[in-house]
């Protein structure tokens, strides 16, 4: 037993080539890609649940959403093992001995701290998005507004960090990867394996990575995602993500006392099953696209919204507040903006895929509207309203 030490390590604890400017750089440029990507969709994603838009998000085309939030969730799955890497590679700066002068000691402690910043922000975003993907909320916070809220911090503190490494990001990138002209002095020692083998590997971890939840939106990939957390498989050939029971929907609510209320001021329709199927039936293939990342095309028939609306002579443009059978769940109630209310496209759909639906879908009736996140295609019908 000779190796105990209770001081810590000096930056000479960690000779290995591998930890250079030249992997971190490589590495670092595709975690900002990432990270750019996210932040980017992210934005997107946060703005399509706000209920009041004043640019009203687009309803077209019906696959845009899949389409960013798949690009969110497979780019956030990929920067794990970039930023673990990353990590990995500047972790002996931790180590460094501070300079003595002043000035210098000031500004080595603002660039410690805004980096502090970036990387516990960016370990936030990864691990709660995560967590999130796999349907697991161990936290009493929001996710959505907390998964906002840090997005500007890891983006902002990103650029800061950017901005100040450019002169070695340039000088690194510029460089060939084997170059030692910006290395650490005591980092000589050759690695495991090259920095080259060391940016395959990392590499071939992100595409694995990404591999492994694009299963949930890529159909073709399906087989391949052992780790999709939704694997395409459900009732009527569709993932569930609440089913009736956990919304506590009981066969009472949508037996034949079940009625959908359509509701303007003080006109109110009542519609059994029997009245929404003698409605003109109308059928669309539009997505579900899950905020989590998994996303599927199906086949909805059901009534159009603006047949309903007709009925209480909603105007034109007019929003409508969707609340469902539901007692209690933050998706009880959703906002259908005007030009969602009105596109010939949303449906209150009452059968899926030719079949009608399944009690875990929404049976007896849900919304479906092109362009819309998952969270927000409210399922088991009560009442839609219309705003004055
Ligand atoms: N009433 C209600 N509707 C809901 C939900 C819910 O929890 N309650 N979950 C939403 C979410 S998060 C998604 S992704 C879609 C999934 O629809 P599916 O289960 O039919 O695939 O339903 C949405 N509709
Ligand atoms: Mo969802």
């Amino acid at each position: 037993m000779s190796g105990l030490r209770l001081a810590p390590p000096t930056e000479a604890d960690f000779p290995s080539r591998l930890r250079s400017p030249s992997v971190t750089s490589r590495v670092g440029l595709w975690l900002g890609i990432s990270f750019g990507l996210c932040f980017l969709t992210g934005l997107i994603s946060h703005y399509a649940q706000n209920p009041t838009q004043p640019i009203p998000f687009p309803t077209s085309p019906s696959w845009g959403y899949r389409l960013t939030q798949g690009i969110h969730v497979v780019a956030g799955t990929a920067a794990v093992p970039l930023l673990l890497v990353k990590l990995w590679s500047v972790y002996p700066l931790l180590f460094r001995r501070p300079p003595r002068e002043v000035r210098r000691l000031v500004l080595d402690g603002l660039e410690r701290a805004s980096i502090a910043v970036l990387v516990a922000a960016a370990i936030f975003q990864l691990a709660t998005g995560l967590m999130n993907a796999a349907q697991w909320y161990p936290w009493g916070f929001s996710f959505r507004s907390s998964h906002y809220a840090l997005a500007w911090v890891a983006i902002g503190s990103l650029v800061v960090h950017v901005a100040v490494k450019l002169p070695m990001i340039r000088s690194a990138l510029g460089a060939d990867v084997e170059a030692s002209d910006n290395d650490r002095p005591t980092a000589v020692a050759a690695g495991a394996l090259s920095r080259r083998g060391l940016l395959r590997t990392t590499w071939l971890a992100a595409g694995v990575a990404a591999l492994a939840v694009a299963g949930g939106t890529v159909p073709l990939l399906r087989k391949v995602s052992l780790f999709a957390v939704r694997d395409g498989e459900g009732p009527q050939g569709l993932p569930v993500n609440k089913t009736a029971a956990a919304a506590r929907i009981t066969d009472e609510m949508v037996g034949a006392d079940y009625r959908l209320e359509i509701v303007r001021g003080d006109q109110r329709v009542s519609l059994t099953r029997e009245d929404l199927v003698a409605m003109t039936q109308r059928t669309e293939s539009l997505p579900i696209a899950c905020v989590e990342g998994w996303s599927a095309g199906a086949q909805w028939t059901g009534v159009r919204v603006r047949d309903l609306l007709d009925l209480v002579e909603a105007p034109a443009g007019a929003e409508v507040e969707v609340t469902s059978l539901q007692p209690s769940g933050p998706f009880r109630r959703t906002i259908l903006q005007g030009n969602f209310a009105d596109d010939e496209r949303t449906l209150v759909a009452l059968a899926l895929n030719g079949q009608a639906l399944n009690r875990d879908h929404g049976e007896p009736a849900r919304l479906i509207a092109p362009n819309r996140p998952g969270v927000l295609q409210t399922k088991w019908l009560a009442r839609l309203e219309v705003a004055l």
